[in-house]
């Protein structure tokens, strides 16, 4: 699409991000597409990185139902992760730095020989070196967390923190394991990894796919976020939160007060 400021729509939603600000969505108004909004992402992501983060995966997005609904958006989408955004499994996150946060369990994968781009996964054993519970907080920049499709797009798909719990060999299946998110020790959501695409391997060649439309190639030692499992819940200052997922354990974080 021509005349769109992608530089000037990136600066606005970055410093929405630093600044820990809604702003208004803006999609409508600037005349994003989906295309534009991954161009948009692209310069966002590029600010961090002039600021010296690094690149060090992938997310997906809205690869569950339930996710779908909760924010009223229904395509896959996927976004890209620095390495200030991760969180040490048990860490402590600052909820009054972020907007609207919110936790939402997840499955991880650390990437290994991935195929020419293009090409299926095939053998999903030799793409992905290991598995782990993972939990992501998001932040949608926009007030009331409610964006359009190229909105969040733009926004990088709400992408904010994330901790990785422990890294586990590759398991048989990865289709059908329950998954909890707990807060203070209370059940949250409960789901099974059966939500995310119907099996959570299914969210790397969506996400080979749908980021390949747009140059990028995931890389061997990347961190790849197959999508939430459940809806996601607020994050409430003190809050303790689990993310339990069956045979692969449990990650952890604490917002402080
Ligand atoms: C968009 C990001 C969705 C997921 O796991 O589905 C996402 C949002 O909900 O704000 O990260
Ligand atoms: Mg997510």
């Amino acid at each position: 699409m021509i005349g769109v400021d992608t530089l000037g729509v990136a600066a606005k939603l970055g410093e929405a991000a630093d600044t820990a600000t809604a702003i208004p969505q803006l999609a409508d108004e600037v005349g994003l597409d989906v295309p534009t909004a991954y161009g948009v992402q692209a310069a966002l992501v590029q600010r961090r990185l002039e600021r010296g983060e690094r690149l060090i995966g992938l997310k997906m997005g809205l690869t569950s139902r339930a996710k779908m609904a909760q924010v009223g958006v229904d395509e896959v989408i996927w976004g890209r992760l620095t390495d200030a955004m991760r969180v040490p499994d048990g860490g402590v996150v600052d909820p009054s730095a972020y907007i609207h946060p919110r936790v939402e369990p997840e499955v991880a994968f650390l990437l290994d020989r991935l195929p020419e781009p293009g090409e299926p996964v095939g053998d999903f054993a030799s793409a992905v070196r290991a598995v782990a519970p993972a939990i992501e907080l998001i932040d949608s920049r926009y007030a009331d967390f409610r964006f359009s499709l190229p909105d969040v797009i733009a926004d990088n798909t709400s992408a904010a923190a994330f901790v990785i719990g422990p890294w586990s060999p590759v398991p048989a299946g990865l289709d059908n394991l329950g998954v909890l998110l707990e807060v203070d020790g209370r059940v949250a959501q409960v789901g099974s990894t059966a939500a995310i695409l119907g099996d959570p391997r299914r969210a790397l060649d969506e996400g080979i796919r749908l980021a390949g439309r747009h140059g990028v190639r995931l890389e061997s030692g990347w961190v790849f976020l197959a999508g939430a499992a459940t809806a996601a819940v607020p994050l409430r200052p003190g809050a303790h939160v689990r993310a339990v997922v069956e045979k692969l354990g449990t990650a952890s974080l604490r917002a402080s007060e």
